[in-house]
């Protein structure tokens, strides 16, 4: 629930945000962003993650995923790079290290795989974005970190909050302001009306509309997020931009309906509304 200190954004927080590339950027100058994730037959996850991150403005983005989804990641998206990573050993720690930021969670799912590479994140000390399973296993191991974004939906901060959905959804204002106070750094609940906080405040975020409510959106967020980190907005300006991006995306998307809509109708309107400023 809304409360009058909650402060309300829509497209206008877009304005003056990233401004023109300069004439001689490089792509190391936009950012690198490592998107973890991808378990048996979620491929899809980490594909979605890394093509919005891409058309968010991320210079290079690379995908770590379980090895068989090579094909599907690049398939009409050669732009990312990809490593298929079976056992999560010193190797990953090592990859770790190229990135400015991570994204770890979609698709992960919740066995030894995921586990090891949510506890690998963990010993780095990069920006990370937090999004579904990897929310999970926090839930199951509490800790906070100040440098992280978690993108729980209603049932992921169910988890973390250790109550039932209805409860977090009877005041969200409340259960926003509780997972930061828990887990620290920024973080965002998902649903119609998103909620954003830091701490300090909390920002209401009334974009987007139902044809968000299939499979693949939030993944889709959370690249968006870990692109415009590392494009160099802090963390709390890129999560409220990133809500902005994705919840106007869904708008011009849904000119041929909200029924029907997917998580990839959103990637054209991704790059138009980066730019939206300089327009
Ligand atoms: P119910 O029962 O549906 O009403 P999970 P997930 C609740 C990956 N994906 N308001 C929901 O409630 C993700 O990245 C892969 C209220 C249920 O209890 C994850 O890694 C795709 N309640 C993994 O799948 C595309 C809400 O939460 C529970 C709610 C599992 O993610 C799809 C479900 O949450 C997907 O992104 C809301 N707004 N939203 C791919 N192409 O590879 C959810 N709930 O068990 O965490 O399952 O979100 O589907
Ligand atoms: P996820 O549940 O992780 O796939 O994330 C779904 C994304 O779509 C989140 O960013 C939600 O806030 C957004 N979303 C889902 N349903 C709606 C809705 N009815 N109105 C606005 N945004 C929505
Ligand atoms: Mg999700």
């Amino acid at each position: 629930q809304e409360t009058p200190s909650a402060q309300r954004v829509d497209g206008q927080f877009l304005k003056d945000l990233l401004g023109r590339r300069p004439r001689d950027s490089h792509k190391g100058q936009s950012g690198k962003v490592t998107v973890m994730g991808g378990n048996h037959g979620m491929a899809g996850a980490v594909r979605l993650a890394g093509e919005a991150c891409l058309r968010a403005g991320a210079g290079l983005v690379t995908v770590i995923s379980q090895p068989e989804h090579q094909l599907t990641v690049n398939a009409n998206r050669p732009e990312l790079m990809f490593w298929g990573c079976e056992l999560v050993d010193m190797e990953v720690y090592l990859r770790l290290g190229w990135a400015d930021v991570l994204v770890i969670g979609p698709g992960l799912g919740r066995d030894d795989w995921g586990y090891n590479l949510f506890k690998a994140v963990g010993m780095s000390d990069k920006p990370c974005v937090l999004d579904a399973d990897a929310l999970n296993f926090l839930a199951k191991e509490p800790r906070r970190q100040q440098n992280w974004v978690l993108t729980p939906h209603p049932g992921e901060a169910a988890r973390l909050l250790g109550m039932s959905v209805a409860e977090v959804e009877q005041d969200r204002f409340a259960a926003v302001q509780k997972l930061q106070q828990t887990y620290g750094g920024v973080v965002l609940l998902k649903g119609a009306g998103t909620l954003i906080c830091d701490g300090e405040q909390v920002v209401v975020a009334p974009v987007g509309n139902p044809g968000l409510a299939s499979g693949g959106c939030g993944d889709v967020l959370s690249g968006i997020i870990a692109a415009l980190m590392a494009q160099g907005l802090a963390p709390m300006t890129a999560t409220i931009a990133g809500v902005v991006v994705h919840g106007e995306a869904a708008d011009l998307a849904a000119a041929a309906g909200e029924r029907g809509m997917l998580a990839s109708d959103l990637m054209p309107f991704i790059r138009q509304l980066v730019n939206s400023d300089l327009i």
